[in-house]
């Protein structure tokens, strides 16, 4: 908000919209979280590997709501890209009030015995160290405005591991305890700290998973109605929006037809 006093003496109060930054946005969750948030007031910055998905989705919000929006291209792995793409921002954008920590992935389902260790790398790359990073060069700007919100996307996988994914249950587990350890660490400056625990939700995630093995990936979802992505988006926009007095820590969301990470009603 910002507060406009004219020569007149007359007040005018601007609310400013707000600015989020969502990794991850070129699919799934992201992607349908910058769709949401730019319908309900948010300017977006949208970032991911694929430009030519990250372009795309900027013309269809452009088209579609009043949002402002530019587009970031790196891979959250890479420390120097990641640097060079946040220092990039300036004006406005450099304000951040809102950081969706969504970028993320499974890959591989197997036990620890002849799990490929290339995979658990990507796993802990990406989920863990990826979230670190942007998190670090974020929340200095948040610390020092004292106010923000980051979101940390984890998973049911965080609250029961099962067997055949302790690489990626590891990393949600990891993600859920970073999210604790912020949220302390952040208290001192009113900034909040949130995650949300998604169950099986229909993305690229499983065909992700299971290395492009889209007959596999379709089998996850065979007989039973599992969350989409714009279910996910609007509890973030939910947990987004509450007053300033208020802060959801976690969030669990699971398809009606998923009882637990393995307990699933298919017709
Ligand atoms: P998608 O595969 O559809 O989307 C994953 C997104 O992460 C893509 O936009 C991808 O963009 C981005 N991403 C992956 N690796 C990198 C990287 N190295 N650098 C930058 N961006 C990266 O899956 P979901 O939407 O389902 O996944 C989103 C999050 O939700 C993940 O953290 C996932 O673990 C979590 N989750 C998913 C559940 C599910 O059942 N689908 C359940 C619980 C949690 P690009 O390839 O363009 O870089
Ligand atoms: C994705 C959901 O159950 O495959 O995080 O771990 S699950």
């Amino acid at each position: 908000m910002i507060v406009l006093y004219y020569f007149s003496g007359t007040k005018k109060v601007v609310q400013m919209k707000k600015i989020a930054l969502i990794t991850g946005a070129t699919s799934g969750i992201g992607k349908a979280t910058a769709l949401t948030l730019a319908a309900n007031g948010f300017d977006l910055i949208i970032t991911g590997r694929r430009e030519e998905l990250l372009d795309e989705l900027s013309v269809n919000i452009r088209s579609e709501t009043a949002a402002e929006v530019i587009t970031l291209c790196f891979d959250v792995r890479a420390l120097n890209e990641v640097k060079k793409a946040i220092e990039s921002l300036h004006g406005k954008w450099e304000n951040i009030d809102l950081l969706v920590n969504n970028a993320g992935l499974a890959v591989g389902l197997e036990p620890v015995n002849s799990g490929v260790i290339d995979d658990w790398e990507r796993m802990i790359d990406t989920n863990v160290k990826g979230l670190l990073y942007i998190s670090r060069l974020i929340t200095p700007g948040m610390v020092a405005r004292e106010s923000g919100h980051i979101i940390n996307i984890s998973s049911i996988a965080a609250h029961e591991a099962y067997p055949n994914g302790a690489a990626y249950c590891g990393s949600k587990s990891a993600v859920r305890a970073i999210t604790k350890a912020m949220r302390i660490e952040l208290l001192p400056f009113g900034v909040k700290v949130s995650s949300i625990s998604p169950g099986m939700v229909d993305t690229e995630f499983s065909k992700v998973r299971f290395k492009g093995d889209k007959e596999r990936a379709a089998n996850v979802y065979k007989g039973l109605t599992p969350l989409y992505a714009p279910d996910v988006a609007e509890a973030i926009l939910f947990m987004a929006t509450r007053p300033k007095h208020v802060n959801i820590d976690e969030m669990i969301i699971m398809p009606t037809d998923q009882g637990s990470a393995r307990d699933f009603r298919r017709r």
